[in-house]
């Protein structure tokens, strides 16, 4: 077939209204995403815990965008939860194109000896298990289709461990792992598998990492421009527009002073 119309047959397959599933869309990022993808036109499901954050944020996007949107409140933790919402959709809103599995946290930063079990479970259940959940509930609308793409939102804490950073980093490790097996496994089904790693980005991260100690959490983005949320939604909308052939599988994504988990260039001083 000529170039051409290649070219012009990728363009309308990628402008039709695709349904973005968005786990953790009450703030940060996933908010940010949401934006994004009803700026370009398309269909929502946003998710998250907090109900009144989500039925806001769909009234805005319907109201600013005229686009569709589903919100469902719901802890990815609970897997019979999870499982009762995700495969119960509504008819219309089973062919998700693509999911973004971003909801996750941090808790904590101490030392492995002092740092709270429970923390460390609630990370894993949320950005590991949570996103296996999510995944797992999606993939049959997918695969019935012979379309769709995952973006897992990781993390530079999926690359590197730095001190005190324990059972995060863990739990990021665990999603750069299942991004990779999840791709080599989807092969079959013409299903595309993108790992996101931002670095620092600021959004309500650090203040439930801290609990809500606004000042440590601020001191985390202080003194040099870190990535804000819309950074990584125009870098997510750009992964899911590529032509169908082709997949961006992995993706770090920092702002400029930052190098990696470790150096984050201060005030003329590197810190981490
Ligand atoms: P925010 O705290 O702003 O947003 C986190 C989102 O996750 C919220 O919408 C929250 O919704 C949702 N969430 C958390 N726990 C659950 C749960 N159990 N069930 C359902 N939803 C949940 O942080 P970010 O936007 O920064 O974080 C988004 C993702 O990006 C996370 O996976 C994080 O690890 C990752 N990331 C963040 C970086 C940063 O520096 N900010 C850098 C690299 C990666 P609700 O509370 O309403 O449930
Ligand atoms: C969030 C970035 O550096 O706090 O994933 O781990 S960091």
């Amino acid at each position: 077939m000529p170039y051409i119309f290649v070219r012009y047959f990728y363009i309308i397959i990628n402008s039709m209204t695709k349904t973005v599933l968005i786990t953790g869309a009450t703030s940060g990022i996933g908010e940010a995403c949401a934006i994004k993808f009803a700026q370009e036109n398309c269909s929502l499901i946003i998710t998250g815990r907090r109900e009144e954050r989500l039925l806001i944020l769909k009234k805005m996007l319907e109201a600013q965008y005229q686009c569709k949107v589903l919100a469902l409140c719901f802890d990815v933790q609970k897997k019979e939860d999870v499982f009762a919402t995700l495969t119960n959709l509504p008819t219309e809103w089973k062919n998700i194109d693509v999911l973004i599995n971003n909801a996750g946290l941090a808790l904590g930063r101490d030392s492995f000896e002092d740092a709270d079990i429970a923390e460390w479970e609630t990370m894993l259940d949320t950005n590991v298990k949570g996103l296996m959940y999510v995944t797992k509930a999606v993939l049959p609308f997918m695969i019935e289709r012979k379309v769709g793409h995952i973006i897992n939102i990781g993390s530079t804490a999926a690359k590197e461990v730095y001190e005190n950073g324990n059972g995060y980093c863990a739990s990021k490790h665990a999603v750069d792992a299942i991004s990779k097996a999840m791709r080599i496994d989807l092969l079959k089904h013409n299903i595309k598998v993108t790992a996101l790693h931002p670095g620092a980005v600021e959004t309500e991260f650090s203040l439930v990492r801290f609990k809500g100690e606004k000042e440590k959490a601020d001191a985390v983005y202080n003194n040099y421009t870190p990535l804000i949320a819309a950074n990584v939604a125009e870098t997510v909308f750009y992964c899911t527009n590529l032509p169908t052939h082709v997949c961006i599988n992995e993706l770090v994504l920092t702002c400029t002073q930052q190098a990696n988990s470790y150096y984050i260039h201060k005030n003329q001083s590197i810190v981490k």
